[in-house]
């Protein structure tokens, strides 16, 4: 794994900085938007309007999920494949993006755009003109928090429930080993703020819609545990699954957490069919301190990335089952 090279706390008042230099902003996050993504836009855009700034969202999913439309300005984002990101005067915001190619597509490294990138991933490529990127970070919502802060920026409550959003949910409501004394810290700043805590995590966790739940019944009984004491644990989700469950891609989100919970499992594997049967197969893995092999090394050998804890992979033209043979194969080999 990259270790993230060179940060420090100048980083922070440089990207705040570079901030207030600009007028106008085109923010984006990484396809397949999670919570802290979602959350980071949300906060980044509600500081930037409140600082007068012009601001534009864009992301390569055709539609957000629906899970974190109770942020503001949610209703901003617009859906574009690629951007030219050759408007004069415009600075490129990338958040939670670890490459160039993880989002909005068409941005050419070779040609100097003008571009932040504030990240916590330690696979992180610096691809823009500037990066603020630290993979100590327990989500890109806590750098975030750290920008604004450094610069001076108002936290509004509304920009506080942002950032609260994107750092419950990657850290896993603070389950997670990336979760720190400075993580607490920022959440009590965050609360003082104003933040309902119990009002947002009803958002964000008690919202499951009983199509959701029935995805996962017919998910679970496929779990396999192996290996030695059953370390790992792969579940399949077939596109038909999404068709009788009466539900879509999001459904499957928390479903690797609460596999997490099994007594004994150090690495969970959830390997699931694009419900458009394009052929896609996303690929997501999650693993624990003890594990023989981390979530990013598998990831990596399936051709993704992410974090050495909570990574994935999106294989084009794949199958199921062909791909979870693969990672069973793997992690065998290597337990
Ligand atoms: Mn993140």
């Amino acid at each position: 794994m990259t270790k993230t090279k060179n940060f420090n706390e100048q980083d922070l008042l440089r990207a705040s900085e570079t901030l207030k230099a600009h007028d106008n902003w085109s923010v984006m996050a990484h396809r397949k938007a999670d919570g802290d993504a979602i959350g980071s836009v949300s906060a980044l855009i509600t500081a930037g309007l409140n600082a007068g700034k012009r601001v534009k969202w864009f992301g390569a999913d055709p539609e957000l999920p629906v899970t974190y439309s109770f942020l503001p300005h949610y209703d901003r984002y617009i859906y574009r494949d690629s951007l030219s990101f050759d408007e004069p005067g415009e600075l490129y915001i990338f958040l939670d993006c670890s490459n160039e190619n993880r989002g909005v597509q068409g941005f050419d490294v070779s040609r100097n755009i003008n571009s932040l990138n504030i990240d916590h991933h330690g696979d992180n490529t610096l691809f823009a003109r500037e990066n603020c990127v630290d993979s100590l970070s327990s989500s890109t919502a806590e750098l975030l928090f750290r920008v604004l802060y450094a610069g001076n920026w108002e936290i509004t409550k509304q920009v506080a429930e942002c950032l609260y959003t994107g750092i419950f949910t990657d850290s896993g409501g603070f389950t997670f080993s990336n979760t720190s004394a400075l993580t607490h810290l920022i959440i009590a700043n965050l609360i003082e703020s104003g933040v309902d805590s119990a009002h947002i995590t009803d958002f964000i966790i008690q919202n499951k819609t009983p199509e959701i739940i029935k995805l996962w019944t017919y998910a679970l009984p496929r779990l396999k545990l192996f290996g030695h004491e059953n370390i790992f644990a792969v579940v399949k989700i077939y596109a038909d699954d999404f068709d009788r469950a009466g539900t879509d891609i999001s459904a499957t989100t928390g479903l690797p957490n609460l596999i997490m919970t099994l007594r004994g499992v150090k690495l969970i594997a959830t390997v699931t069919e694009n419900p458009a049967r394009n052929g896609e197969v996303f690929l997501s893995f999650r693993s624990r301190e003890q594990s023989p092999v981390t979530a990013w090394n598998v990831a990596s050998f399936m051709g993704g990335g992410g974090h050495q804890r909570a990574a994935g992979a999106t294989l084009k033209k794949a199958n199921v089952d062909e791909a979870a043979s693969r990672i069973e194969a793997y992690l065998l080999s290597h337990e």
